[in-house]
C-alpha cells in the first residue's frame, strides 16, 4: 500500500510538472485527485485496512494530497501568469509604427474669407443678420430707392422664378431691409450670403457669388464713421501697411456713395496687368444710407442717418491669395482646395 501511494507522488509529481497548460493540470488533478482519482480510491479504501495500518497509510496519503493540492494550486498560477504573458505579447501594439496617413478636412476658402470678414465685424460691434435667397421685388428693388425702369431690373441682369413674382436676391441688402422693419435705431449688422446676376462667366465674374454687406443707423451717424470703420477694417484684412483711398461713386440706396480702392496686392502700387496701370484695385462700395430707403421701412430721415457698404467675397479672397480666376473657387479641384 504504502509503495502504492509512493508511486502515485512520483507520478503526480512529475505530471504537475510537465503541464503544460490549465487544461491538462486539471487532467492530472482529476486522476489523482478527482471523485475516481487515485489518491481518492486509496483513502477510500482505508477503511477495509486493519486499524494500525488504517492510520499510518491514512496520514501519509492526506499529507501527499495536501502536497499535491498546494503544488498544482502554485502551478495553477504559474500557468495563468504565463497565459497572461502570451496574449499581451500577442496583442502587444508598436505605438512606434508610423500611422497610415488621411488628410484633415478645412472650409472652403470662399467660407474662411466670409468667415474672416464677417470676424472683423463682430470685433467691431456688428452682428450676423441673414435672411431668403428668393425675394420678392420690393425687397430686392423698390425698398431700395431702385425705380421700377431701373435696368438692374432686366431679366437680362436678374434671375425670376418662371410664372412667379419671385426672383433670386442681387444683393444681401434685402435682408438689411427686413431687419429694419422688425427692429428700430440703433443697429449695427452685416448681411453674409450667396447672391444671384445673371451674366455670363469669366475670369472675373461668376453668376452665384458671396458679399458681405453692413449697415449701421443711428442720430448722427457720419461719413467720417464709416470711413474709419473701413479703414480699420482693410487695414485688419490685408494688412496696416495697404494704402486705401475713397472715390466718388453711385448707387441708388446711398447718397453720397463711394468706392474704396486700395493699393495693389501684386504689384504694391507701382502699376501691373492686373490693376490696368493704375497701382490701384476697386476693393467695395459704399455710402450714406439714402432717405428713401429710411421712407420705405418708417425710419424717419430727419431723425437717423445711417451708413452701408457691400463686399464682394470672392474678390476680396482673389486679392488676399492671388487668384487669377473665380472660376477656381467652384470646380471643387482639390489640388486647388488644399492650399488653403
Ligand atoms: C453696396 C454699396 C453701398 C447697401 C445699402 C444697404 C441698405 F439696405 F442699407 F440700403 N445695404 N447695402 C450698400 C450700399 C451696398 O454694395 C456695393
Amino acid at each position: 500500500m504504502l509503495e502504492t501511494l509512493i508511486e502515485i507522488g512520483r507520478q503526480a509529481r512529475h505530471s504537475i510538472e510537465e503541464a503544460g497548460d490549465i487544461e491538462t493540470l486539471e487532467k492530472v488533478r482529476v486522476t489523482v485527485l478527482g471523485r475516481k482519482g487515485h489518491l481518492t480510491e486509496i483513502l477510500r479504501g482505508l477503511a477495509g485496512l486493519p486499524i494500525e495500518q488504517r492510520k499510518s497509510t491514512g496520514e501519509q496519503a492526506n499529507v501527499l494530497r495536501e502536497e499535491l493540492e498546494r503544488m498544482i494550486a502554485d502551478k495553477t498560477a504559474t500557468l495563468k501568469r504565463k497565459s497572461i504573458g502570451e496574449k499581451l505579447a500577442a496583442d502587444r501594439i508598436d505605438t512606434t509604427l508610423p500611422g497610415f496617413p488621411f488628410s484633415r478636412g478645412r472650409f472652403h476658402p470662399l467660407r474662411q474669407t466670409l468667415e474672416e470678414i464677417s470676424s472683423i465685424f463682430v470685433s467691431l460691434g456688428f452682428s450676423v443678420a441673414e435672411g431668403p435667397e428668393l425675394e420678392t421685388d420690393w425687397y430686392n428693388f423698390e425698398a431700395l430707392n431702385i425705380p421700377p425702369d431701373h435696368p438692374a431690373r432686366d431679366n437680362q441682369d436678374t434671375f425670376y422664378l418662371a410664372g412667379d413674382k419671385r426672383l433670386l436676391r442681387t444683393h444681401t441688402s434685402p435682408v438689411q431691409v427686413h431687419v429694419m422693419e422688425k427692429q428700430n435705431p440703433p443697429l449695427k449688422v452685416i448681411v453674409p450670403g450667396r447672391v444671384f446676376r445673371n451674366e455670363a462667366t469669366d475670369a472675373t465674374h461668376s453668376a452665384i457669388f458671396h458679399q458681405v454687406e453692413g449697415l449701421a443707423v443711428d442720430e448722427r451717424i457720419t461719413f467720417s464713421y464709416l470711413k474709419g470703420i473701413l479703414t480699420l477694417f482693410v487695414h485688419r484684412f490685408f494688412g496696416a501697411n495697404v494704402d486705401l483711398r475713397f472715390r466718388p461713386s453711385h448707387f441708388q440706396f446711398t447718397e453720397p456713395s463711394a468706392e474704396v480702392d486700395i493699393q495693389c496686392t501684386i504689384c504694391k502700387g507701382a502699376g501691373c496687368r492686373i490693376c490696368k496701370g493704375t497701382g490701384w484695385l476697386e476693393m467695395l462700395g459704399c455710402g450714406m444710407v439714402h432717405p428713401n430707403v429710411f421712407k420705405a421701412v418708417n425710419y424717419d430721415p430727419e431723425k437717423y442717418t445711417g451708413f452701408a457698404f457691400g463686399i464682394g467675397v470672392e474678390r476680396f479672397a482673389m486679392f488676399k491669395y492671388g487668384v487669377d480666376d473665380i472660376r477656381l473657387f467652384y470646380e471643387n479641384n482639390l489640388k486647388f482646395l488644399e492650399q488653403f
